[in-house]
């Protein structure tokens, strides 16, 4: 093949010849150029180019801001930041990036690069390098927290993120938000093979002084159930990285500084963590003589409790009993060993889902513009887990999956289907083009009642059922939609989702577990009462329908001390193994006295594929209520490495994406649609004088276009309708007038002197 990047397209709309053979053709090509970029009219495309290539830079920066250069220029996501960044300034109408594409495709790496570019472009404030400091370190704050490594991707986003970034009236950042959605938050007790638990706990093992990790008793990773391998090896494996976590810690460090959290606040943190582990080392053997489970530990029962401000004994009979109130009568009775392990899990995910919210809100915190400014004109980067399909899939692909159907959803209703009604409403002839919908699978997925989440909903509701009466309600229900739903009949847990990406095997096996997630009362009775003040205002906080805590950030570290911080628990445990026998036997003697069985008393009915549900409904809003932009991201391989490019699988992505669509409406469609209104007050000086009053009537908008030289546009009945390119000519024509009428003022203040 003659290899001359140069020669390839920066915009696709512009190929010549349109067949998948040429598509596939220009893009690797591009690809071997390490030009990773290029656009189909105003959508970008993306290549993960698994190395470092030098086209991100300050001077890179400077130059993508200069619309002028910028045409002479290589695509980048820098034009695409600067270009919303530009649209904001002119519409004053809120504009949002979305990103897609599958796990390990680049999505966080573009988003970082926009954040950087936004925040470099809206600069100007005197404050503002702290503020555009704080909002770029945010980001690994969160990665260390909500990232891990698996198997596609060894940094992957384990929590969907969408940053808003907010302006006041002269265009100058202010402040940001940071939503955060559906952390993965199961990894802190189970990941697949090959994978990890969340970056965090390696930066912590590797970084903490000795002193430090004995104060949290700590020695070794190694040493702690939900840390171990899969294949039983060393999680440090060798030196090297060893020497990258601990430097990863100390730059966390640093940035935790920076971003605003003191010291003790660290302290407490890393308190927590140390919580965890020694909460999730807690064993359970079945006890003879009651019939129950007891702890077989009691040292990480002891260190627990501790650590958490509670009374050993108290958290023991959270863990091995349940009980409810009936009639004004408390019954209780003895959990099994599974049911008192699941406890413990529960715990831990808890803990660990509510100190990532409330790391979420701190920051937030401090990324709060002052009131004074507030217009409500921001610029949303959406950046969520990519679509996985794993060699086993459970409840998180599902979710993540779904997530990812909504965002295709949006991204055909707002490239093809709004552009296609529009068309037709305005009296537009606009080619008809086909695009695959996915709006069935949405709908058999997220209906209510009776879609696939609703079902999980209601079935963790029934005392009897199980997760083979999940997958029997699923056959029954869905087994019709035969495009879209497979019934597997030699696996009876499992079924075969056939969504846009792909068919996705599931496994349903602890759906129903997983989606309850609820910690029974008594268990948060105690939490809520910890000595520890951080423990009991996470406890005592709120969580809104979309799970995110509604707590003051500040609160947790005021009036009472942090029983965490202050006295790190003593290592004179009482080795006698009492504790939870003991509750145990108390416990019994009560059920003895004519008790019921009963379930455990769960107190927070917001089970997580309703909050999973209600963010979507949340995002979608968002979304709808601002100009979007969207960014593909391809994958080229899926080994993680650089200089290769495995055509099959590019194919595949470029087909469900829609990318040959994409670019044949962009070629014929107009994709920058405004009223006649707007469209006058923003270009009238174009073709007529500044302070004349002009009717917005289409004849008018004709004069303004013509006087640019413009072609290939459409009038509406009340809307223009432009080519992506139009808008630019239009702004060029709007500089060069601008600075026209500016020389003209200075030679007549030159007259007047
Ligand atoms: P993702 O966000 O799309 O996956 P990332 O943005 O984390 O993917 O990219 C995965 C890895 O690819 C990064 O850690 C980098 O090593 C590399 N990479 C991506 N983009 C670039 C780039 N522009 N230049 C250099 N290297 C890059 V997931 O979050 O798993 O869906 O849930
Ligand atoms: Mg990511």
């Amino acid at each position: 093949m003659n290899f001359n990047v140069n020669a390839t397209q920066e915009d696709l709309t512009l190929l010549q010849t349109l067949d998948e053979k040429t598509l596939l053709e220009e893009i690797q090509m591009r690809y071997k150029g390490n030009r990773i970029y290029t656009y189909i009219g105003d959508v970008l495309l993306s290549i993960n180019p698994y190395k470092d290539i030098s086209i991100y830079s300050i001077r890179h920066q400077r130059e993508y801001t200069d619309i002028k250069i910028r045409q002479a220029l290589p695509a980048h996501v820098y034009a695409i930041a600067d270009n919303a960044y530009q649209t904001l300034r002119r519409t004053r109408q809120s504009q949002t990036i979305v990103i897609n594409g599958e796990s390990g495709s680049g999505k966080t790496q573009n988003a970082k690069f926009l954040t950087q570019h936004i925040a470099f472009v809206s600069g100007g404030h005197l404050d503002i390098d702290e503020l555009e400091t704080r909002i770029i370190k945010a980001n690994p704050l969160l990665e260390a927290f909500g990232n891990a490594k698996t198997i596609a991707n060894d940094n992957s986003s384990r929590f969907g993120k969408y940053l808003e970034i907010k302006f006041d009236n002269d265009g100058e950042m202010i402040g940001a938000l940071i939503n955060e959605y559906m952390l993965e938050k199961s990894r802190i007790i189970r990941c697949s093979p090959g994978e990890r638990n969340f970056h965090i706990f390696y930066h912590m093992f590797a970084g903490l002084y000795d002193e430090q990790l004995k104060n949290n008793l700590l020695d070794q990773p190694d040493d702690h159930r939900i840390l171990h391998t899969f294949d039983g090896s060393r999680v440090f494996a060798d030196r090297q990285s060893y020497i990258y976590h601990q430097s990863a810690w100390d730059e966390l460090m640093r940035i935790m500084t920076t971003v605003g959290f003191n010291e003790e606040q660290i302290e407490t943190l890393i308190a927590l963590l140390a919580a965890i582990l020694h909460i999730a080392d807690i064993e359970f053997a079945h006890d003879v003589e009651t019939d129950g489970a007891y702890i077989l530990n009691e040292n990480c029962l002891e260190v627990s409790a501790e650590f958490l401000g509670v009374d050993a004994g108290d958290l023991a009979r959270c863990f091995i009993s349940s009980s409810q109130i009936v009639r004004g009568e408390e019954i209780v009775m003895l959990k099994t060993v599974p049911q008192a392990e699941d406890t413990r899990d529960a715990l831990a995910v808890s803990l660990y889902s509510r100190v990532f919210a409330w790391i979420v809100r701190r920051i937030n915190l401090m990324l709060m513009p002052e009131r004074r400014y507030a217009t409500g004109q921001t610029i949303g980067i959406l950046d969520m887990a990519g679509f996985e399909d794993f060699n086993e899939n459970s409840f998180e692909q599902l979710c993540i999956n779904t997530a990812n159907e909504e965002l295709q959803f949006f991204f055909n209703f707002y490239v093809f289907r709004q552009e296609l009604d529009e068309y037709s409403q305005e009296g537009v002839k606009g080619k008809t083009i086909k695009y695959t919908d996915n709006g069935a699978i949405l709908e058999m997925l997220l209906q209510k009642p009776l879609g696939l989440f609703d079902i999980i909903n209601e079935e963790s509701k029934i005392r009897t059922a199980t997760d083979l009466t999940l997958a029997e309600k699923f056959n029954k229900y869905f087994s019709a939609k035969k495009n879209i739903y497979i019934k597997i009949k030699s696996k009876p847990l499992c079924f075969t989702i056939n969504h846009y990406a792909g068919p996705v095997t599931y496994g349903c096996g602890g759906f129903l577990e997983k989606n309850r997630h609820t910690l029974s009362h008594n268990l948060l009775d105690c939490l809520k009462m910890s000595q520890s003040q951080i423990v009991s205002d996470l406890y005592a906080a709120k969580l809104s329908s979309t799970g995110s805590l509604q707590m003051n950030p500040d609160a947790p570290m005021r009036n009472r001390q942090s029983v965490l911080y202050k006295k790190p628990p003593s290592l004179n445990l009482k080795n006698n193994q009492s504790i939870s026998k003991k509750a145990g036997k108390q416990v019994k003697s009560k059920m003895s006295k004519g008790i019921v069985q009963t379930l455990d008393r769960t107190t927070n009915s917001k089970t997580l594929s309703s909050q999973f549900t209600n963010s979507l409904v949340e995002l979608a809003s968002k979304l709808h209520d601002s100009q979007p932009t969207f960014i593909r991201c391809i994958k080229p391989n899926s080994m993680k490495q650089s200089n290769k490019f495995d055509i099959e699988l590019v194919r595949k992505q470029l087909k469900y994406t829609g990318v040959m669509e994409v670019i044949r409406i962009r070629k014929s469609g107009y994709p920058t649609r405004i009223s006649h209104r707007q469209f006058i007050d923003l270009y009238k000086i174009i073709a007529f004088n500044l302070t004349s009053k002009v009717e917005p009537t289409g004849s008018n908008c004709l004069k303004i276009l013509k006087a640019t030289n413009l072609h290939q546009f459409e009038i509406g009945k009340t809307k223009v309708f432009l080519k992506h390119y139009h808008t630019e000519l239009l702004v060029r024509k709007l500089d060069d007038i601008g600075w026209k009428i500016v020389r003209v003022q200075k030679q007549a203040r030159s007259y007047l002197a």
